[in-house]
């Protein structure tokens, strides 16, 4: 299946953080017209509606997923569409329905359609407290305590059988924290580490809702696009794993984050309001061993806080100030 060229691609999810960035660098490398953007409950950003193809979907509606795959002759999905961490603890029902029933659907559609391959990403909600906390390992204990992890687990397992059943190609990967400029994450642990950026640009404060010595793994959005794109890309027969990579970039405490915009703002004042997302950041992990992800397809990231920091505090003053 997975030699098949590429035809065209659906990503699910493009008014989120993430989503709304892939779209557009698959656009730029496969070409607008070839890279049909989804949304469901909130609207895209204007370079995402203007660029190309949108369509309304909501992935757990089966029979709409099916007719826009055939309408537009998808063969490749990256579903970005998720309930993340916080969200999910407040609508634990919906998390499941949207994380395990419509990736369900995305898997029953690539398996009846023969698709080329489907990409889902995992988290490092994958873990829980149980987990090696420093460099956690690739294969370690999963017993997240979240509604999210838990969907984040049985997708990556599911995602597995059915490769092994059923030969349909998903990859997957587990992101940390990620930390970007352009549309601003919603509802996850990780939060802070974007809005403490949006906060000291606008108003040099910030009352952050975990410690200070509360050390998350990150990843800045160019390696977090680049990964996602590399594993699509890589061989299938390279592959040991399919869908839960560890990737790793950097590891900072909220106070190293602090100081790191201290070098661009001095002023930046921190307070700290720990709520219940404290046991979630306190249940995850602090690093994370990804040589499984460095030696099957590759994966190396290019920014450290510094650099990320910068590029930030530079993108995000054009654009707040
Ligand atoms: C969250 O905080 O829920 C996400 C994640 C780590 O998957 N950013």
């Amino acid at each position: 299946m997975s030699d098949r060229p590429m035809k065209r691609i659906l990503v699910t999810g493009t008014a989120g953080q993430i989503g709304s960035e892939l779209v557009m660098m698959l656009r730029d490398m496969y070409g607008n017209d070839n890279v049909v953007a989804g949304i469901n409950r909130s609207p895209p950003s204007d370079k995402v509606r203007d660029s190309g193809p949108l369509e309304v979907i909501n992935i757990n509606n089966k029979r709409d997923l099916y007719d826009l795959v055939d309408k537009y002759d998808i063969d490749t999905i990256y579903n970005m569409a998720a309930i993340l961490s916080a969200v999910g603890e407040k609508k634990p029902m919906l998390a499941w329905d949207v994380n395990m029933n419509g990736f369900h659907n995305i898997l029953e559609c690539a398996r009846e359609k023969e698709l080329v391959r489907v990409l889902n990403p995992s988290s490092i909600a994958a873990f829980g407290p149980e987990t090696p906390r420093d460099n956690t390992p690739q294969e370690t204990v999963l017993k997240p305590r979240t509604m999210y992890g838990v969907t984040k687990v049985a997708g990556e397992l599911l995602g597995d059988y059915y490769f092994r059943r059923f030969g349909v190609d998903v990859r997957g990967l587990r992101y940390p924290g990620i930390i970007s400029s352009e549309t601003l994450p919603g509802g996850g642990t990780t939060d802070y580490a974007v809005a403490i950026y949006y906060e000291a640009i606008q108003n040099k404060k910030y009352e952050c809702f975990v410690k200070e010595d509360t050390i998350l793994p990150m990843m800045y959005m160019p390696d977090a696009l680049k990964a996602l794109i590399d594993l699509a890309k890589a061989p299938l027969e390279d592959l040991v794993h399919h869908c839960d990579f560890n990737v790793g970039s950097m590891s900072f405490s909220v106070k190293e984050l602090a100081d790191a915009i201290r070098v661009h703002i001095p002023e930046l004042e921190v307070t700290y309001e720990p709520d219940f997302r404290q046991e979630i950041a306190d249940s995850w992990p602090m690093s994370i061993d990804d040589t499984a992800a460095r030696e099957e397809w590759g994966w190396s990231p290019s920014h450290d806080i510094t650099s990320m920091t910068k590029d930030m505090i530079e993108k995000l003053s054009k654009t707040l100030l």
